[in-house]
């Protein structure tokens, strides 16, 4: 593929009022998403789930993109069309998750480093094969102020990591979601938040200069600069949208395409207003939009409970979620939006 047909691709991604939902939820994580509603983990209820967010109605209008797991993107929808097809019929691009996860890193304490490199190549050969258009690859940078997390070590080895995904993709034809999330679970202020994902990006940019990837032919995914959630004071959403909008103009070249944030544990209404604020402030040199997981589905999820009555309600309830959460990406979301039209 060439490097404007990738370039097509990240536009389209991030087309104006349209961002990614990330479906992308490996097994361990779906089973404890679920295991809180007591729904069971089987493959038939994950591929039941799943099927009722893709073949939301009209959700296509929200939504340029999902991101899928490897057992996902090999499952299809009731009337037996494979999930990629399915999708692309309404318009809306298949990703996949490619990494393996995050892991211990070594002679280390606590840190962790993605892992998914070896082979990776011919898994890519195969996701495209499988319809894939888009990857993503998750590094976690963990904040801990006690242990001095995160080390320096940690940042690079990730940053390197994430880079080298990004160039196998590009070779192979996909284009990449680039995503360093610094956690927001710490203890911290959102001024430590917003050093360490300062070094973070930075550090991301000068692994993809240094491979050679092409930043017209990726999309970032970065937490927003936020307070961590055990921290006493908490910054304002005000706050937290001109923080994360200084951070992105001093280390996001223009040629970015476009940034689609992750929720990180943020609630649906918090993480839609940080967005539309951010937008409120637009245009930027650079689309931003969303690739949330949790404040796009949670609560569907919840309607859904595992029931196959439930569908049309948990479909009405994710289609609204995924209305408001692209009006943010607009800049046009009010608060009064939540309860409008339910
Ligand atoms: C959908 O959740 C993904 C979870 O992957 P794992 O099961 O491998 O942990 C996650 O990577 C997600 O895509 C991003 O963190 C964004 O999701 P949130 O919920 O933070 O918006």
């Amino acid at each position: 593929m060439s490097a404007t047909d990738l370039a097509a691709i990240a536009q389209t991604m991030v087309a104006r009022g349209r961002g990614v939902l990330a479906a992308d939820e490996s097994n361990a994580t779906i089973t404890k998403r679920f295991g809180a509603l007591d729904i069971e983990s089987t493959e038939e209820n994950r591929r039941a789930y799943r099927d009722t967010l893709l073949s939301t109605p009209g959700i296509e209008e929200f939504i340029s993109g999902v991101i899928l797991y490897d057992e996902t993107i090999r499952q299809s929808s009731a009337d037996g069309t494979p999930f990629p097809k399915m999708l692309e019929s309404k318009g809306i691009l298949p990703g996949i998750k490619v990494d393996t996860g995050s892991k211990p890193l070594a002679l280390d304490n606590d840190e962790q480093v993605t892992e998914g490199l070896d082979g990776l190549r011919e898994r890519i050969e195969e996701y495209v094969s499988l319809g894939a258009k888009f990857a993503k690859w998750r590094a976690v940078i963990i904040i801990d102020e006690e242990k001095g997390f995160p080390s320096d070590y940690a940042i690079r080895c990730n940053a390197h990591a994430l880079a080298r995904y990004g160039a196998l993709c590009q070779e192979g034809g996909l284009v990449p979601i680039i995503e360093p999330e610094v956690m927001m679970d710490g203890a911290n202020d959102i001024d430590t938040c917003y050093d360490v994902t300062l070094k973070t990006q930075q550090r991301v940019f000068l692994e993809l200069a240094a491979q050679r990837v092409d930043l017209r032919g990726m999309v970032l995914k970065p937490n927003m600069v936020i307070s961590g959630k055990g921290s006493s004071t908490q910054a304002s959403a005000q706050e937290v949208a001109d923080r994360t909008l200084d951070l992105l103009y001093r280390t996001v070249p223009a040629a970015v395409p476009g940034i689609a944030f992750l929720s990180g544990g943020q609630s649906a209404e918090v993480a839609t207003e940080h967005l539309d604020l951010m937008n409120k402030q637009g245009p930027h040199p650079w689309a931003l939009t969303f690739s949330y997981g949790r404040a796009l589905q949670d609560a569907a999820l919840r309607t859904w409970k595992g029931s196959s009555e439930n569908v049309a309600e948990a479909q009405k309830v994710a289609s609204h979620r995924a209305s408001l959460t692209s009006a943010a990406a607009t800049g046009t979301y009010s608060r009064d939006m939540e309860t409008a039209g339910v």
